[in-house]
C-alpha cells in the first residue's frame, strides 16, 4: 500500500555480514532475517519500511538526505563503525527534518572505549542498543508512533 508512512532502515558497514560476523556479539540472524521480521511488524503497525545496507559512508549520507526529501516518517540507523567516526553522518542527520533512532545490536558502552563515542547518537532523537535483532523491532515500534 503506497500510502503507508515510510520508515527508512539504514545499515552501515559490515552489517551485510550478519549471521557469520562475530555471532557471539551480533547474533546469528542475517540482515535479511531482520528485514523479514521488520516487514511483518511494519504491516501490523500500518507503516512500510525501506531497508538498505552499504559499506560506504556517502551512501548513508545520500539516503539520509533522501529520507528528508521524500518525507519519510523516521529513520532507523545502524551506521556500524561510522557511528563512532562520521561527522558527515552526524551533519546529515541534523540537516533533515526526520527523526532518527540510532540502533545497535550490541551495547557499544560495554565494549571497547573507541565505541563509547557516538556521533550518530549526538544527533539522533534516541538510541536503542544491546538487544540484538530485537533492537530493530523496538526501534520500529517507537518510530511508528512518531
Ligand atoms: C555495529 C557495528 O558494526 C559496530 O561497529 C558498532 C554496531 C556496533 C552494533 O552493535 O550493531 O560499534
Amino acid at each position: 500500500m503506497a500510502d503507508r508512512p515510510i520508515i527508512f532502515v539504514l545499515n552501515g558497514p559490515n552489517l551485510n555480514m550478519l549471521g557469520t560476523r562475530e555471532p557471539e556479539i551480533y547474533g546469528h540472524d542475517t540482515l535479511d532475517d531482520i528485514a523479514g521480521r521488520l516487514e511483518d511488524r511494519a504491516l501490523e503497525l500500518g507503516v512500510q519500511i525501506d531497508m538498505r545496507q552499504s559499506n560506504h559512508e556517502g551512501h548513508l549520507v545520500d539516503w539520509i538526505q533522501e529520507a528528508g526529501a521524500t518525507g519519510a516518517r523516521a529513520i532507523l540507523l545502524n551506521a556500524g563503525a561510522f557511528t563512532h567516526t562520521s561527522i558527515a553522518i552526524h551533519d546529515a542527520i541534523k540537516g533533515v527534518n526526520v527523526p532518527v533512532i540510532e540502533v545497535h545490536l550490541s551495547n557499544p558502552h560495554r565494549r571497547e572505549a573507541f565505541r563509547h563515542i557516538s556521533y550518530v547518537g549526538q544527533a539522533a532523537k534516541g538510541t536503542i542498543a544491546g538487544f540484538g535483532a530485537a533492537s530493530y523491532m523496538l526501534a520500529l515500534d517507537a518510530a511508528a508512533g512518531f
